[in-house]
């Protein structure tokens, strides 16, 4: 039945805006192949997924991909007119490079690592489609002055900002340093993908020029966090470069900041569903740019 044009379609994630802030379970799936789908994922790794919401994966890629992406990390960081650009996001205080968006389309070799079959093909796996790349970025987290991101779900942003309708997107986040439990390292909440955690408050207008250096709408009340802190714990994830982890969009997590000596940098891609593309925000006057949100839904 298609609803008239009076009917208010329903938003099964509602967030931010006046609503009461609580917590509901997940409406969709996390996994959305049974049968594996000739993917390279085995089945106990899928049902790892599925029940923690997240996959750690000890060597990914090998060490000369690392060194490879590591040398073109040095290179983007170092390029004056990509300091320049608005894809490069510094810290508040020490204006150091935070993160720079986009990389896959403006470096070769980042491109080619997103349409890897040992990044891609798990994300086509879980989520049972071809897929595209809704955001990636490099995350750099430098010794001595790196700073926190505080907890969130990426889902919970990506539906009120960037009007992603259902959490069907999976995250690669690739280690290219060692990430100890000491520098900042990720911090997820197993299980927390089978719930959504509304946020209190309103998007502000450019929200994301904010956001990106402190986020502060978009992340839950202290109520919410304990409460789901409570059910399921808190796990970090370490490995050395090259591991990876694998996890689900609506994933509750965030990380400390790094007053060790030693750099955390990351390259984190987003993978989104051809059958979940884009329409408008659910939760903010008008969606962000297309650098952080893609508006390009060609498979890779
Ligand atoms: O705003 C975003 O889209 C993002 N922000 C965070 C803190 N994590 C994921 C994503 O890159
Ligand atoms: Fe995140």
């Amino acid at each position: 039945m298609t609803p008239s044009l009076t009917e208010a379609v329903t938003d099964h994630y509602p967030t931010r805006n006046d609503v009461a802030i609580g917590i509901e379970p997940r409406r969709d799936p996390v996994v959305w192949t049974r049968d594996g789908n000739g993917g390279p994922l085995g089945p106990a790794s899928v049902e790892r997924f599925d029940t923690d919401g997240f996959l750690s994966i000890d060597a990914l890629v090998d060490a000369d991909v690392v060194t490879d992406l590591r040398n073109e990390l040095d290179r983007l960081r170092a390029d004056p007119a990509l300091a320049a650009d608005e894809r490069s996001i510094c810290e508040r205080d020490s204006g150091q490079v935070r993160s720079i968006f986009e990389v896959h389309r403006i470096s070769p070799a980042f491109a080619a690592l997103v349409r890897d079959p040992r990044l891609v093909g798990p994300a086509r796996q879980l989520l049972g489609s071809d897929v595209y790349v809704h955001q990636s970025r490099v995350n750099f987290k430098p010794g001595f002055n790196g700073r926190e991101f505080y907890w969130h779900s990426d889902f919970e942003t990506w539906h009120a900002e960037d009007g992603m309708p259902t959490p069907r997107a999976v995250s690669v986040s690739l280690a290219l340093t060692e990430n100890l439990d000491s520098n900042g390292s990720l911090m997820i909440m197993p299980g927390s993908h089978r719930w959504f955690v509304s946020c209190p408050g309103a998007t502000p207008p450019d929200h994301y020029r904010s956001s990106l250096v402190e986020q502060e709408i978009g992340t839950p009340d202290d109520a919410s966090l304990t409460w789901l802190a409570d059910q399921h714990g808190i796990q970090q994830i370490t490995g050395p470069a090259g591991s990876a982890v694998f996890f689900d969009s609506n994933c509750m997590h965030g990380s400390s900041s790094n007053i060790t000596p030693y750099a955390r940098s990351n390259v984190f891609i987003v993978y989104n569903s051809v059958e979940n593309t884009l329409v408008e925000p659910y939760g903010a006057a008008a969606p962000r740019p297309t650098f952080i949100a893609s508006r390009v839904f060609d498979p890779v």
